[in-house]
């Protein structure tokens, strides 16, 4: 056999290597050049890796190319950025090209959570993030387990949440090769990331991490993505110094409009119909104590969207709900016919408008969004300020007068009592209304619980009936409505929040999208609670299928072969308990409250044909809303 061909500098390392040589003393010049960049480049793949040719008091070393750096690990300068982040905790998944990750995250100080499938370790990163305003880390293999990931960081990217996705990737020679377990993982990302990277350059690894984080939580959060090769993480890299402030593209607006602040406040102390329109972007820049200041100084009602549940207290007289599609009828109106929609950290979302042309056609607009390009997008606003909410509240609630309550203000309040929140409460011994069992769960809890949802009917229900007094309170997916999203985001919420009574209000076929974490929750004794309102079917789908394809329900019902979701619960030691009884609710959930040492499962057996209502059909508008059943109640 023909020996193998490799440059001189490369066969003089290897030789060293043989010797067990593992510190070399030198002084570059011309002629070793080539030796010097030998050694740069086996950085981490020779036994000669990050030693120096040049060390110096302070144990820094020259790489070949006149850098003055210490190297490390690559992964264990990513768990480095992870402890200069402040971020404690990771959720992940492993797999071969994680392992170099793996191996320095045994070392690790703060906690990796091993989850079962990486879509709940997104979801966990988020819900750690929502509820605790910090930014959420998760982690996944090459290939598949980072593919895994791509729901949870969409569904983060939709709602605006700040994550750090790392993932592994193979080797930087076998790039592009379809190498074993091999996916171009930031081509696939890249619509649903703020930002993502391939880490091809070890000594870029350390800065990538620090502005993954910067680009993560400033501006408008969301999720960027770090796409790492396995010699990078196994090879030695520079830990530079931290220098990443400036990247102004990320930065939200620096100068308010103070013009365009003033003329905002004339119009509110000017407009006899005024609303105000709150969204997720409230209770991301802490701005839910200045909408408060507002509303009550100005007597100015307000409507939430989904994502804004908790930015404005729902008990406050001046709440008008949640308007739209399954939002309170009294809300839609009051968008419908205000004169004014002041919008802030919102954005028109069609859930919100239905039918655009048709939508609030009397109301000037003032929007104000930290993101330029929402401004403008659904709806032409009469003055919009590209702005952080709370930066721009502060300059704009000193100039709002205080209002008295007027014609408007009365109207409101006729409609809040014209068109109430109802359902049917049935005899006893017949299905549980889902409506009930969540009202109860309000009650029971007083409204204090961080309240996750999945996506179906019983996320419209928990939005209508369990009211949310204070934000990062209600996590759910708003944007993507991902099913399967509630379980492990209330697991993140937990771990965030150790004392905080955590409630997943589920359905019976989102549950069993991520019902795997159950294992998680379990082993770190999490006694987050899970309410299933089980009704046997798909139920969002099938009441599509009852109102606009004659009921013709095709792909829907699952009651044949639900699990016992009691023994499921069992099964992964956890609690399980069921309800079926309209006067076992209270017991039941009570009953939960006193498990604190696990998960919980409540399988409360619903009405299986019970429909959200109101509802104004996709595309339709406020005068089209069907507020009840053909033929029931209103
Ligand atoms: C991942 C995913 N797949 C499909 C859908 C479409 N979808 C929206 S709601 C729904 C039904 C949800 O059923 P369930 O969890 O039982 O809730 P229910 O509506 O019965 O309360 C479906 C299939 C989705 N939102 N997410
Ligand atoms: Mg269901």
């Amino acid at each position: 056999m023909l020996p193998k061909v490799m440059s001189g500098a490369e066969a003089l390392l290897r030789v060293l290597q043989e010797e067990d040589v593992d510190a070399v003393f030198g002084y570059p010049g011309a002629a070793l050049i080539p030796i010097y960049d030998a050694m740069y480049r086996s950085q981490g793949r020779t036994a000669l890796a990050g030693e120096c040719l040049e060390p110096d008091t302070a144990g820094t070393c020259s790489g070949g190319l006149g850098m003055s750096q210490q190297t490390i690990r690559g992964a264990e300068a990513l768990l480095k950025v992870l402890d200069e982040e402040s971020a404690d905790i990771l959720f992940g998944f492993p797999g071969g090209q994680v392992i170099p990750i793996y191996d320095a995250l045994y070392d690790w100080t703060g906690r990796d959570i091993l989850v079962r499938h990486e879509q709940g370790a997104a979801h966990m990163a988020d819900g750690y993030a929502r509820s605790s305003g910090r930014v959420g880390v998760c982690l996944a293999t090459s290939g598949p387990g980072a593919l895994n990931l791509v729901t949870g960081i969409a569904t983060a990217y939709m709602d605006s949440v700040p994550m750090v996705a790392i993932t592994g990737q193979v080797k930087t020679a076998a790039i592009g090769k379809d190498s074993f377990q091999e996916a171009d993982v930031t081509g696939v990302t890249i619509p649903v990331t703020k930002h993502n990277y391939l880490v091809t350059d070890p000594a870029q690894l350390v800065d990538i991490m620090r502005e993954a984080f910067y680009i993560a939580r400033t501006g408008r959060p969301g999720p960027v993505l770090v796409d790492i090769p396995s010699d990078i993480s196994l090879g030695q890299v520079p830990f530079p110094v931290r220098n990443i402030e400036g990247l102004d593209a990320y930065e939200p607006p620096q100068r308010l409009p103070s013009g365009d602040i003033e003329r905002a406040a004339d119009m509110i102390n000017a407009s006899e119909a005024p609303i105000l329109y709150i969204g997720g972007g409230v209770i991301s820049s802490g701005a839910a104590p200045l909408i408060r200041e507002l509303a009550e100084k100005a007597n100015i009602c307000v409507v939430h969207t989904l994502l804004g549940k908790g930015g404005f207290p729902e008990t406050h007289s001046l709440s008008m709900g949640m308007p739209g599609m399954h939002g309170m009828a009294y809300a839609s109106h009051a968008m419908q016919y205000a004169k004014l929609i002041v919008c802030i950290g919102a954005r028109f979302d069609d859930r919100v408008t239905g039918d655009v042309k048709k939508f609030a056609p009397d109301a000037e607009i003032i929007h104000i969004d930290i993101d330029p390009a929402e401004l403008h997008k659904v709806k032409r606003a009469g003055i919009a300020i590209a702005g952080d909410a709370r930066a721009v509240l502060e300059v704009l609630v000193p100039m709002v007068k205080p209002r008295v309550a007027g014609a408007w203000e009365q109207k409101l309040e006729q409609w809040k009592a014209e068109h109430p929140l109802i359902y049917d409460m049935p005899a006893a011994g017949s299905p549980l209304p889902p409506e009930y069992v969540i009202e109860q769960l309000y009650e029971v809890t007083g409204g204090n619980a961080i309240v996750c949802t999945e996506v179906g009917q019983h996320q419209m229900w928990a939005a209508q009936y369990y009211k949310v007094d204070k934000p990062r309170h209600f996590l759910s997916s708003g944007g993507l409505g991902t099913m399967g999203y509630g379980f492990p985001a209330a697991i993140g919420a937990q771990f965030a929040n150790p004392d905080a009574l955590v409630i997943d209000i589920a359905g019976d076929g989102s549950i069993q999208m991520n019902i795997q974490e159950m294992a998680t929750a379990v082993l770190h004794k999490l006694p987050v609670k899970i309410a299933i309102m089980n009704n046997g079917y798909l139920g969002m789908v099938r009441q599509w299928q009852d109102l606009f394809y004659d009921k013709r329900y095709s792909g829907v019902y699952l009651a044949q072969n639900n699990p016992d979701f009691v023994k499921l619960a069992e099964a992964y030691g956890g609690a399980g308990l069921r309800c079926e009884r309209v006067e076992d609710v209270r017991a039941t959930i009570e009953k939960s409250l006193e498990i604190n040492d696990r998960p919980v499962i409540m399988d409360f057996v619903c009405a299986p044909e019970e429909n959200v209502f109101p509802m104004i059909p996709a595309g339709k508008s406020v005068s089209d809303m069907l507020k009840s059943a053909p033929n029931g109640r209103e």
